[in-house]
């Protein structure tokens, strides 16, 4: 046999035994790559003389050729093969079932959802809802609000604040929600009924501190306005939120710099076997702050208080989220465990109306 012969068929064993593209693509290579065995073959025509050339370059160009159509045919044997091989290993069960969607497994955190309750009773009771920037300034957030130049509120340790700027001013974090009332009533005339929701920001952290909270601060503006319509207010408020047909409420003596007279709101609760029952029992539960706004702050926010009574009160959605749902340490509002929201969240559809039931 001769050499070209021998090397004919190596080469086309070789094609036809290439398991996949790599290897047949090593095979054309080794036969004609620059390098290759037929490459070298060619090369060996140019010192060859006429009549050999011419009979010996037919030949191994006959040979170059069939290799090409061997190489060619494997190709394409295997590119079907792994197209198969692949069809049959990513097989798609479509009769598996769908995942849950979204709506079925995300959750309404309790804090959005107390938000929603508190929105929804205040609407139906004719309220606006008004909301404002975190970041606040010294102004908004305590003078206009009489809180006098040395209050502890205003030291370091308990106030979040940003560093001076060149005129002395300081931007701080809202300490309450009370600097959204104090640009309600300089942008718009009275009548004011407006609930603001919002976080605020305090320093300080521990098992019922977390430097960020949650409070909505309620306040009503008119001529007579007076505290028969505050406990009014207070009481339809509570009813609804915490869901019972009657509550009874505890007003006692309490001091804020904005409001005067202060009160501090309990209401009526059972705690037997550890759970917490509202509008029975004989035990009080302190839930919000709330008075008759001071008249400095109605002068700070261009009202004359010989003409404009207001009243106003606080409640801290945090700690009545807990209360009403029975969570027990408020870090965990704060950490993003899904497990926690999973138990503790709401089915995101299950939007808050007085119609439809706040939580049911
Ligand atoms: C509490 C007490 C309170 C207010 C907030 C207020 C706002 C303005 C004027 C007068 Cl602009 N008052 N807000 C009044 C009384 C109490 O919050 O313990 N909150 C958690």
């Amino acid at each position: 046999m001769s050499d070209l012969s021998q090397l004919e068929n190596e080469t086309l064993a070789a094609i036809d035994s290439a398991a996949d593209e790599a290897a047949l693509e090593n095979v054309r290579v080794a036969a004609l790559g620059k390098k290759g065995s037929i490459s070298a073959l060619l090369a060996t025509l140019g010192k060859m003389s006429p009549e050999e050339r011419k009979s010996e370059g037919a030949k191994i160009n006959a040979l170059k050729d069939k290799v090409a159509e061997a190489l060619g045919s494997r190709k394409a044997v295997l590119k079907q093969a792994a197209l198969a091989a692949r069809l049959a290993s990513e097989t798609l069960d479509v009769t598996l079932p769908t995942r849950p969607s979204a709506l079925e497994t995300g959750r309404i955190h309790p804090i959005s959802q107390v938000m929603d309750e508190l929105t929804a009773i205040f609407s139906d009771m004719g309220f606006s809802i008004a909301e404002g920037p975190d970041i606040e300034s010294d102004d908004f957030n305590f003078t206009k609000l009489n809180f006098p130049p040395g209050h502890p509120a205003r030291e370091m340790q308990d106030t979040f604040f940003f560093d001076a700027k060149a005129d002395g001013t300081r931007k701080l974090l809202r300490t309450h929600t009370s600097p959204v009332q104090v640009r309600t009533m300089l942008q718009n005339p009275p009548p004011i009924r407006v609930i603001c929701p919002g976080r605020v920001y305090r320093s300080d952290f521990d098992q019922t501190h977390t430097p960020m909270f949650h409070q909505v601060e309620g306040l009503v503006i008119d001529r007579r306005a007076h505290m028969g319509q505050l406990k009014w207010v207070l009481e339809e408020f509570l009813k609804a939120f915490v869901e019972v047909e009657h509550v009874k409420m505890r007003f006692r003596p309490s001091f804020f710099p904005f409001t005067e007279p202060s009160a501090e709101v309990d209401i009526q609760c059972s705690r037997k076997g550890g759970e917490m029952r509202f509008g029975e029992g004989d035990d009080w539960l302190e839930i919000l702050g709330c008075g008759m706004v001071h008249p400095n702050v109605l002068r700070n926010c261009g009202l004359d208080p010989d003409e404009y009574q207001g009243f106003a009160w606080g409640v801290g959605i945090d700690r009545i989220a807990m209360l009403k749902y029975g969570m027990h340490d408020l870090r965990a509002f704060f950490e993003a465990d899904a497990r926690w929201l999973s138990h503790y969240g709401f089915r995101p559809l299950d939007l808050p109306t007085l119609a439809g039931g706040l939580s049911s």
